[in-house]
């Protein structure tokens, strides 16, 4: 590839989140009927796809995605060109799940050469409880396998550092003063006259916690087919730092019973010497 024009913008991270994964679901008469001339073997159709988060465009920096499928299946390896706004996706039907070699191109300003990455396609819910395998399934028995990924740039070129950041709206502006004697409603529609702008600015700048297009940017809240945003965040940090304090008590306990035997040991070994 010919090197990107430009210097590097030193000292510079950029990261911009994305989301990937699979989407199954059986065949069901009713609810999902098999279309004509699917092989009688196959018992699922499933999507696999690249997104923004929040099915914001990525499209400015991701330029095309190679899907390369188990090789029973007709034409296995597929390229996706991007196309604004879309998410890269490709839809399939088949029997059985295997590992997806998911190739990212990025765009020729970044100079970047293609990462892969490995997606396994779930057709069935899996978990070590019924709880944990409910917890895959979608509306209308949807088996979901969806990863949160962030793709670092390092040192842009600086062509390239102005494509990612150039369409970003600024950040949020701060909120208007309150004056004293009005009493502001929780709607926050109430802005008047002078802090009218202001008002605006933030509405436009983020609106329910959704996200900026060009932006690194996750959502605060989730929604339905929205899975990944602050608040999984939370949620994620709270398991690992509950699962951190039964570690360190584990860890608590069982110095307490080397301890213990040690002590023994000890003892044994006098009483040996003395005998
Ligand atoms: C398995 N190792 O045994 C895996 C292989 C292959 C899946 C899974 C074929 C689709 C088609 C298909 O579903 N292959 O014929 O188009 O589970």
């Amino acid at each position: 590839m010919a090197p990107a024009a430009g210097k590097r913008v030193k000292g510079v991270q950029i990261f911009r989140p994305f989301v990937y994964g699979t989407t199954a679901r059986p065949f069901d008469e009713k609810t999902n009927p098999k279309p004509p001339g699917i092989p009688d073997d196959h018992t699922h159709s499933w999507t696999v796809f690249v997104k923004g988060i929040d099915d914001v465009d990525i499209t400015y920096w991701l330029r095309r995605v190679q899907f390369k499928l188990h090789e029973s299946i007709p034409n296995h390896i597929r390229m996706i060109e991007g196309e604004k706004g879309k998410p890269f996706e490709l839809h399939e039907t088949g029997w059985g799940e295997f590992e997806i070699a998911i190739k990212l191109y990025y765009a020729p300003e970044s100079a970047e050469k293609p990462q892969t990455l490995y997606h396994h396609l779930r057709l069935h819910p899996y978990g070590r409880t019924e709880e944990e395998k409910e917890a895959m399934r979608l509306n209308g028995g949807q088996v979901i396998s969806w990863a949160y990924e962030e793709q670092l740039f390092n040192e842009p070129y600086e062509p390239f550092y102005e494509l990612l950041t150039s369409g970003a709206m600024p950040p949020a502006a701060p909120p208007p003063p309150k004056s004293s004697g009005s009493k502001s409603s929780s709607s926050g529609g109430g802005s008047k006259g002078k802090e009218k702008d202001a008002g605006k600015q933030v509405v436009a700048s983020r609106t329910e916690g959704g996200v900026l297009e060009r932006s690194a940017m996750i959502p605060l809240t989730n929604r339905p087919g929205q899975p990944f945003s602050r608040e999984t965040e939370q949620v994620e940090i709270k398991k690992l730092k509950e699962a951190l304090v039964k570690v360190e008590a584990l860890m608590a306990k069982t110095k307490e019973e080397v301890q213990a035997k040690e002590k023994r040991l000890k003892e044994l070994k006098m009483e040996a010497a003395k005998g």
